[in-house]
């Protein structure tokens, strides 16, 4: 398998020879923060690897010296992903998912542009798509991770975000929205659980051998994976995409409040877009979808991470003025490092005894006077103490939560000219955005199970409760974990100690994106 070379804005090892280099690192600006990148010295030699550290470096990138926990991404030049792994084994590196590993095609780009490039399937340091069966080296990539020793179970899997094989995971989330559009619950599960075992695999799927032996690939999702390899795209979602109950309800759970019952009431009654629906006065909407037309184009806009910030700290800071002893901690896919999100989930909890039931009320009455609630729903605790766990994996818990709209005030950048309106200029510029928050208080003795239960991903919570009932005979749910052979609730103070009642090895947050 032939490597994308570095251009000659790189010199090659061989031309280094006399060119002088500074030994001690000079400090640059730091334009990319969410990166950290260690250049692999095997077989590229002292002297290239730290010229390419220094080009690295004065471009704005954080660049590692030694391969540290802060680590993000591995650059290698003529290594294969083998010979990365086993180096990495070699330091002691237990999990190497936590990773990107990567050519240094992929370096070069990034140096051309000037800032960081995705990286393509070309590369990444994996089973290349146009590897032969005659290859060796990449057969034995392939076949030596071991398919049949993957759990059926999401928990018991490192799923980090990197997700080898989106093209399938993508069709099999369209398949699956199309169940749930129609009620079919196990048809539904059957692709989510199918997607979430494709998100794990360390490798892109090029061939039907490379599936042999996971779990959850019935026939009908084989099937699917057959007509992406051989057409190069699913003929059964592309189908759906163009279905028009499928697109007049996407559209419509697209609005914040609208659920499958809307859904299936506005397409009976003909309804096909949004504008047909706003449209028709005399239909009864809620407070809640309201709001959701009202700030729709804002909502329907992911929330990037650094919106998620601006809100953490607004949140933060409130909370802090009526409760200064609270925590308030980021969960949901932002907890998990996701870089975008429909919402922003807080989880906030009192240490000690006593339960703060009008701290929300607080929160949210002083956000109403600063003019920054633009909706807000408050549900009251519904929570029983010695009431099991729910029976149910996807059962809603008891938590007292608000579901709200805040009005998230963007930063003033650049040119201030901008904002100096003419006399005859009276249109306003907004300058805020209308951001979906969800916040739930949990009492401090509930906190590990809230948080846990509250990262997700959703699939990865799903399959945490079938196998604590399935494996272990207990119950867990977002509030408690219920020894049914015991029969006693398990204490946990932390995640881990969760894990460790479940007799499951601990996941970290971001090897939970089932
Ligand atoms: N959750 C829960 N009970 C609910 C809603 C959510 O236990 N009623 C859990 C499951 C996942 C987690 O909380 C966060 O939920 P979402 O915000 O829906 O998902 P996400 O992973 O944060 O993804 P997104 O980026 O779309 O917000
Ligand atoms: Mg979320």
């Amino acid at each position: 398998m032939n490597r994308v070379r570095a251009p000659t804005l790189v010199p090659q090892r061989k031309k280094q020879k006399g060119v002088h280099l500074t030994s001690s690192p000079r400090s640059y600006e730091i334009k990319f923060c969410e990166l950290v990148i260690f250049i692999m010295e095997r077989k590229m030699g002292v002297t290239r690897r730290r010229f390419l550290m220094e080009l690295a470096r004065r471009k704005g990138f954080r660049v590692a010296n030694e391969l540290s926990d802060s680590v993000t991404h591995i650059v290698a030049e003529n290594n294969s992903c083998g010979e990365v792994l086993q180096w990495l084994r070699g330091q002691k590196v237990r999990d190497s998912s936590r990773f990107e590993l990567l050519d240094i095609s992929w370096f070069t780009a990034c140096m051309e542009a000037g800032k960081p490039v995705d990286s393509e399937i070309k590369h990444r340091l994996i089973v290349q798509q146009d590897c032969s069966a005659t290859s060796e080296t990449c057969v034995s990539e392939a076949s030596s991770f071991a398919a049949d020793r993957v759990s059926q179970y999401a928990c018991q899997r490192r799923t980090t975000l990197n997700n080898y094989n989106k093209k399938f995971t993508d069709a099999f989330e369209i398949l699956a929205e199309n169940f749930e559009f129609r009620e079919n619950k196990l048809g539904c599960l059957e692709f989510l659980r199918a997607a979430s075992v494709l998100k794990f695999l360390p490798y892109p799927i090029v061939k039907m051998k490379n599936i042999e032996g996971l779990p959850c690939m019935g026939d009908k999702v084989k099937c699917v994976i057959e007509d992406i390899i051989e057409e190069g795209e699913s003929s059964q979602a592309k189908e759906i995409l163009n279905d028009e109950r499928y697109k007049s309800f996407k559209l419509f759970t697209s609005v914040f409040g609208v659920g499958l019952k809307t859904s299936e009431k506005w397409y009976r009654m003909g309804f096909r877009t949004l504008e047909e629906v706003k449209a028709e006065k005399t239909l009864k909407l809620s407070r809640m979808q309201i709001a959701g037309f009202l700030h729709y184009e804002d909502i329907v806009s992911y929330v990037s991470k650094a919106e998620a910030d601006a809100v953490s700290l607004l949140i933060k800071d409130t909370v802090c003025m009526f409760s200064p002893e609270a925590l308030v901690t980021v969960t949901g896919g932002f907890r998990r490092g996701k870089k975008t999100g429909h919402d922003v989930d807080f989880l906030i909890t009192n240490p000690g005894p006593k339960e703060e039931k009008e701290l929300l009320h607080k929160v949210v009455d002083l956000w109403e006077k600063q003019g920054l609630l633009l909706y807000c729903d408050i549900i009251e605790s519904t929570f029983e103490k010695e009431k099991l766990p729910s029976r149910r994996v996807d059962a809603l818990d008891h938590f007292q939560k608000c579901f709200a709209i805040l009005k998230l005030h963007q930063q003033r950048t650049g040119n201030s000219n901008s904002n100096i309106s003419k006399e005859s200029d009276k249109a306003e510029v907004k300058d805020w955005k209308a951001i979906r928050v969800d916040l739930v208080i949990s009492p401090f003795e509930q906190y590990a199970y809230a948080l846990l239960g509250w990262t997700g991903s959703r699939q990865f919570e799903r399959d945490l409760r079938r196998y604590a009932s399935h494996e272990r005979k207990m119950m867990l749910d977002n509030h408690a974990l219920y020894d049914k052979t015991k029969r006693t609730f398990l204490k946990a103070e932390s995640e881990e100690e969760i894990f460790a009642h479940l007799g499951l090895d601990y996941i970290e947050p971001w090897e939970r994106n089932a």
